[in-house]
């Protein structure tokens, strides 16, 4: 197409700085970004940014759409899910692909179709359930032939996604030859499984056993494990969902000693807490059922601190959403209820409200949390992530003036429920552009199905940084004992 856009009188953020700029846009490209850039002629389309932020589109590095997922399916498919993400401000998702009976080709092909309606651009990582010869040559097809980057290993799900330790060291090792990230959902699930037989033992069904079942430690053990074996490997790792003090602890104390491990909170876990799942309507406290568990008080805000200081570097949703009828099915035992709440929608308006708004964060690292530290971590920078020269113009405008309420009367997510009901706050994305269209404007969205376009994804990003270096210097550590062996001898 051949659409022109110039946003003019806004200020323009990126992570690097904020500046007053203009941003010309011409086929779905960023083409200059200065003040003062002349209208040229009729055909340029000219939007009054003054007093309002322009920023790049939010990337959600974590959401499962059109999941299977325990006996049922998400909601939200890759259409509603961007209907959704597009009228919240982000522009770009990262799914997780599940194969099919451990097979990866097979995920992809169901994932693709899948995707057909998509809206906006996506990428996806791969879960890895199965391991076999088989499974290690399809995860080289994967990086090198169809544009994954990274792979997540679930710790958790015991009977169905969980891997063993066997697996996860194998995975790591494939990961690191691969120059693939590897990601890890932390919690124990064998001691998970021992805690949900404890509750129902106690006759405790109802949702809050959910959380009962699977306490804080079990999420530390399986963080500083994963945290451990990567470090055994030599190897990046990504920990999806901190959700505990226990666990963002642990990743602190790994980088302090200077150990490559990206904490990724989502937005639940920053602003949410677990009195919901004791609500006496079932409707609403299993809305809040997720794992891991929204936890007590203070995990939330404590957080909130560690992504402020950069303990944990970029906030994702988890959006894996149901329906009221869906989460019923877990009536009689909260085991049954469909793990997952909503967020794509809301993440960008939450993070400005509770994080800039409040004075947590600055504007520029507003932007670094919700957009370009995901798109370095992914190697998709600055295609994505960035307003710059060459970016794909993948861009919001933020008015700090105006407030939101929040909830399913006003939701693009096909659920009848939002864990963000009633929510109020200010920051208001007024309009989105993704890739040179304005897809949301006024309140109102203009998409396609269709419209969305794979991204591919390059391994060996920044995070692998001085992998090669470190294994040398390890090398070398074990041949000098050795040589003193034979001095003495
Ligand atoms: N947790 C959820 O709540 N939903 C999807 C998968 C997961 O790990
Ligand atoms: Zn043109
Ligand atoms: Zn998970
Ligand atoms: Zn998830």
């Amino acid at each position: 197409d051949g659409a022109r856009i110039l946003i003019k009188g806004g200020t323009v953020v990126n992570a690097h700085r904020a500046e007053e700029a203009d941003v010309y846009i011409e086929d779905g490209v960023v083409v200059a970004v200065r003040p003062n850039i002349p209208v040229g002629d009729d055909n340029v389309r000219v939007i009054d940014a003054t007093g309002k932020y322009v920023m790049p589109g939010g990337i959600d590095p974590h959401t499962h759409l059109a999941m299977e997922f325990m006996g049922t399916v998400t909601i939200d498919d890759f259409f509603s899910g961007h209907a959704a993400a597009l009228a919240g401000g982000t522009t770009m998702h990262i799914d997780f692909v599940i194969p099919v009976n451990g097979n990866l080709t097979a995920g992809l092909e169901s994932y693709k179709q899948k995707a057909a309606n998509a809206a906006m651009d996506y990428g996806f990582h791969m879960a890895i359930t199965k391991w076999n010869d088989e499974v290690a040559r399809e995860m080289e097809v994967m990086v090198k032939e169809h544009g994954i980057n990274s792979f997540k290993f679930f710790m958790a799900y015991k009977g169905s996604l969980m891997v063993t330790d066997d697996l996860l060291l194998q995975g790591l090792q494939k990961c690191k030859s691969l120059g693939a990230l590897a990601m890890v959902h932390a919690e124990n699930g064998d001691a998970v499984a021992e805690g949900q037989q404890r509750m129902i033992d106690l006759g405790i069904t109802g949702p809050e056993g959910h959380a009962l079942s699977r306490p804080p430690i079990l999420e530390g053990e399986a963080t500083a494990r994963a945290i451990r074996l990567a470090k055994f490997i030599n190897t990046p790792l990504y920990v999806v969902h901190v959700m505990s003090i226990d666990a963002m602890e642990e990743i602190a104390k790994a980088k302090r000693e200077g150990q490559r491990v990206i904490g990724e909170p989502v937005v639940s876990g920053l602003v949410l807490d677990d009195s919901w799942l004791l609500d006496p309507d079932f409707t609403i406290a299993s809305k809040y059922v997720m794992s891991p568990p929204i936890r007590e008080v203070g995990h939330g805000k404590a957080l909130q601190a560690a992504l402020s200081s950069g303990i944990l570097q970029l906030v994702g949703t988890d959006h894996c959403t149901f329906n009221s009828t869906q989460k019923v099915f877990g009536s009689d035992d909260f085991r049954k209820i469909p793990n997952g709440v909503n967020g794509l929608e809301e993440r960008m308006h939450i993070i400005w409200d509770s994080m800039v708004e409040s004075g947590k964060i600055s504007i520029t690292d507003y932007v670094r949390v919700t957009s370009t530290e995901c798109a370095k971590i992914f190697n998709i920078y600055p295609r994505k992530g960035a307003i710059l020269e060459g970016s794909d113009a993948d861009i919001i405008i933020l008015n700090p003036e105006r407030s939101f309420v929040m909830g399913a009367h006003a939701h693009h997510s096909r659920s009848n429920t939002n864990v963000y009901e009633g929510r109020k706050g200010k920051g208001m994305v007024e309009v989105t552009i993704s890739r040179g269209r304005v897809v949301w404007e006024d309140g109102i969205l203009n998409i396609a199905p269709g419209s969305g376009r794979y991204v591919r994804m390059q391994p060996f990003g920044y995070v692998f940084d001085g992998i090669e270096k470190s294994d040398a210097a390890y090398r070398a550590s074990l041949r000098a004992p050795v040589q003193r062996g034979k001095a003495v001898a």
